[in-house]
């Protein structure tokens, strides 16, 4: 993803409301409250071993109003040298938390593409949080769809075309729903209006979490995905990697890298609004 701000993603306009591009697909109240509840605890794992951060507009460096964390061989990250895929957490320098499985099935599930997701961002909505209208464009695969979760208070959904002018429409997402961005959808510009305060109880301190299954390298085969550098061998340390090329199977990777954070003994909490207590740690 990128050239995602914090300006209001609506804009009005004399034209009648468009559809949603070909390849959106919307599937309200897909995981119920049990669900919903199972899935906010492992996202509270996820939390836990990658505090939730604020990313930054590599131009203007100011914070976006979004925090955010990741799951994955690969986590987006903003700041001023710019958007970008890495293999380890910005703030505590780990590498992020291996992918629940409960959303890698929604992946198998929803998705139809061979290869398992690479990253999995984790975005926490305050009350007054918003995302301006943005196309998702940071990774190199845009054959594969984007899954996207919502948990929590519900949003104002918008999206439109290829270009930022296009008409759009919207739609509200609530606590459990499922949306699929694939096909022309893929690129499509979209962002959330706003948060509607209360809709939930999901989370104890209202707000909203969303979460998007992502593809960033371009897929080899059936099954195949890449090791980030810090699994094959030391971190390189740089930005979105590049010449990753060793074909990884999901579990042995994924029990790699929960290895890789037991040996980094959980350290790392910096911001003291992501103890167990926080609104996203502990809804
Ligand atoms: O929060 C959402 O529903 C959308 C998130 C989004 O657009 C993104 O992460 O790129």
């Amino acid at each position: 993803m990128s050239t995602r701000s914090n300006a209001p993603a609506s804009r009005p306009s004399d034209k009648k409301p468009a559809a949603p591009p070909p390849g959106f697909r919307h599937i309200p109240g897909y995981l119920d409250r049990p669900a919903q509840e199972a899935l906010l605890a492992e996202i509270r794992e996820v939390v836990r071993a990658a505090p939730l951060f604020q990313p930054r507009m590599p131009r203007t460096d100011k914070p976006l109003s979004v925090r955010m964390s990741n799951c994955g061989p690969l986590g987006w990250v903003a700041d001023k040298a710019g958007y970008r895929y890495q293999p380890l957490h910005p703030v505590t320098g780990e590498p992020w938390p291996a992918i629940p499985q409960t959303l890698l099935d929604l992946w198998d599930e929803f998705s139809d593409y061979p290869a398992p997701p690479e990253a999995c961002l984790v975005n926490f909505y305050e009350e007054t949080t918003r995302m301006g209208l943005h196309r998702d464009e940071d990774e190199e695969n845009f054959s594969a769809p984007v899954l996207s979760i919502s948990l929590g208070d519900s949003c104002r959904f918008r999206i439109g075309g290829q270009a930022r002018k296009d008409p759009s429409v919207s739609f509200k997402l609530a606590s459990g729903d499922i949306v699929l961005l694939a096909g022309e959808a893929r690129t499509a510009f979209h962002g959330v209006d706003r948060i509607y305060p209360g809709t939930s109880t999901l989370l104890k301190d209202g707000g909203r979490i969303n979460l998007t299954l992502r593809r960033v390298t371009k897929a080899e085969g059936r099954g195949a995905t890449r090791l980030p550098p810090h699994v094959q061998g030391p971190p390189t340390g740089g930005t979105f990697c590049q010449g990753l090329s060793s074909p990884r199977r999901r579990v042995p990777s994924n029990h790699r890298l929960q290895l890789l954070r037991k040996k980094a003994g959980g350290r790392g909490v910096l911001d003291p609004r992501l103890r167990e207590d926080d609104n996203c740690a502990d809804a």
